[in-house]
């Protein structure tokens, strides 16, 4: 059984507290972390404030290679690093190798912006000269999500630390390893002291205590949308910039004119991370004259998807712990009781590990549970459309709108649907996983806030703006 310690200050720290850590495809345990207090949470965010003026006023050129430093450890303890993240999530280690890229590739995108994180100048008249400044917050506080944390973590730490920010992130519960692996790569890579600081522990102990902190200057969550209402209330009587990344129940539209291969493919990418993946196409439209053909193709997918034991073999990886994978397995019956039907799938086909079967349902309705709540599993929902009009209306009819995909080859419709479907971002012809470079808005439910791309240096900034009285007059 490994030990991991809290990360506070360029110190570990051990605690009598502590939470066993569960592998999610055999349910054994493989590691104990220590748990924050809430005391812990203040040492943590006074060691971040305590290092935030070092941090904010080195210059960002040498801001940027400590950033580039990080990407290069994690690149060079990808192997550990990975293995741990398989071990917390029951991802494939293939599939952990490139969450360890990605999160790489987020400290490179940023490092490549610290210099680039401009004012701009006001004409104003000729006796003033008017600049505005983008100035760090001080303390950020991040809260991680189980089901990819290591990449959800790096993307808001990397530009947080980029505009000159100090971190305290507390990963989640279930899924801690990577993060505090990540902290221990970005202090061997030479970050100083108290700029990144890691609080495992609980939601409602170390999470609410970041929350209350009021020496925490904005706030970052990824996580339910029952969490994120209600960390806007806790903070509601302070006026902080909060980023809340909540959860998504998005459409995925196929028009009859679409190369329906591709289209099938994107289909089926909700199975990757056993569909618990926020911006998971899980509602899929077919239009009626193309249904019966394409959901052939997709079945067959489906059905040669092997779940198996061992999480490097299986197609689709364990949900990560037991309750979920009731909670999945109580919506796929849900949809049996509520006048729907199981084409494929729809078991649990082991008693070891939380698995779940790649499952298609059709026949349900738009109001049944499956079609309105965020399943956060394997379970796909087919659903038909006769024209365009009925199918934005049914698409946008939810309480999300984080994600959603058009398949057509006419570009005016394309065009006109992506218009129309009130979601932060959509996607045509391709179901595309978010990267660094383009912005991950949210409409509705979804969140607030935005991360990824130039738009996080804003949210990880103040504007100041500086109108000075100056004399022109040569002498
Ligand atoms: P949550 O249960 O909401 O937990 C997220 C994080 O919040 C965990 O670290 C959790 O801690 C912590 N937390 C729980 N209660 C808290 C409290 N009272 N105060 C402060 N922190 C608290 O979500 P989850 O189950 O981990 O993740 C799944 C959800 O995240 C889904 O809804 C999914 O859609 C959403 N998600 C959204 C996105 C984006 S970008 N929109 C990306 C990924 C996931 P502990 O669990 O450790 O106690």
């Amino acid at each position: 059984m490994k030990e991991y310690e809290l990360l506070v200050d360029g110190e570990t720290l051990s605690r009598a507290e502590t939470e066993v850590v569960n592998d999610p495809s055999s349910n054994q345990p493989v590691a104990t972390i220590a748990l924050a207090s809430e005391s812990d949470v203040a040492t943590a965010v006074e060691a971040a404030e305590s290092a935030f003026e070092r941090w904010r006023t080195i210059d960002p050129v040498t801001r940027g290679h400590y950033l580039r430093d990080i990407a290069a450890e994690l690149r060079d303890q990808k192997a550990i690093i990975a293995q741990r993240h398989t071990e917390e999530t029951g991802r494939s280690l293939s599939d952990s190798e490139r969450s360890v890229e990605y999160a790489a590739e987020y400290f490179e995108y940023y490092a490549g912006l610290t210099h680039r994180i401009n004012g701009e100048t006001v004409p104003l008249s000729h006796e003033e000269f008017d600049y505005t400044r983008r100035e760090p917050l001080g303390v950020t506080g991040h809260i991680i999500p189980w089901n990819s944390p290591l990449l959800l973590g790096s993307r808001s730490i990397a530009p947080a630390l980029a505009c000159g920010n100090t971190v305290v992130a507390k990963p989640a519960k279930l899924a801690p390893m990577s993060i505090l692996e990540l902290g221990r790569a970005a202090s061997d890579a030479g970050l100083p002291d108290g700029v990144l600081n890691i609080v495992s522990g609980s939601g409602s102990t170390a999470g609410e205590a970041l929350v209350t902190n009021e020496n925490v200057r904005e706030l970052t969550f990824t996580g339910s949308k029952q969490v994120g209402l209600h960390i806007r209330e806790l903070v509601s009587d302070r006026l902080i910039p909060l980023n809340l990344e909540l959860g998504g129940k998005s459409p995925n539209i196929v028009f009859a004119d679409a190369d329906q291969e591709a289209a099938a493919d994107g289909a089926v990418k909700l199975f990757t991370n056993a569909g618990q993946s926020c911006y998971a196409g899980t509602r899929l439209f077919i239009a009626d004259e193309i249904y019966d053909e394409f959901i052939d193709r997709v079945v067959s997918r489906i059905e040669e998807m092997e779940v198996k034991r061992d999480s490097d073999e299986t197609d689709v990886s364990a949900l990560i712990s037991p309750s979920a994978q009731s909670e999945v397995a109580s919506y796929v019956e849900s949809a049996v009781e509520s006048g729907g039907s199981i084409t494929t799938g729809g078991r649990i086909p082991f008693e070891e590990g939380n698995f779940y079967e790649p499952t298609l349902v059709e026949n349900v309705s738009d109001n049944a549970a499956v079609s309105r709540e965020e399943i956060f599993g394997p379970v796909l929902a087919a659903y038909r459309f006769d024209s365009e009009q009925e199918v934005v209306e049914r698409a946008n009819d939810t309480e999300y709108g984080l994600y959603a995909g058009v398949w057509t080859t006419d570009l005016d419709r394309a065009n006109r649907i992506t218009e129309h479907i009130e979601a932060g971002t959509v996607t045509v012809n391709n179901y595309a996983s978010p990267i660094p470079q383009v912005p991950f808005p949210a409409y509705k439910q979804s969140g607030i806030g935005s991360e990824y791309a130039t738009a996080a240096l804003n949210h990880y900034t103040k504007l100041k703006n500086v109108r000075m009285k100056v004399d022109r007059t040569l002498r």
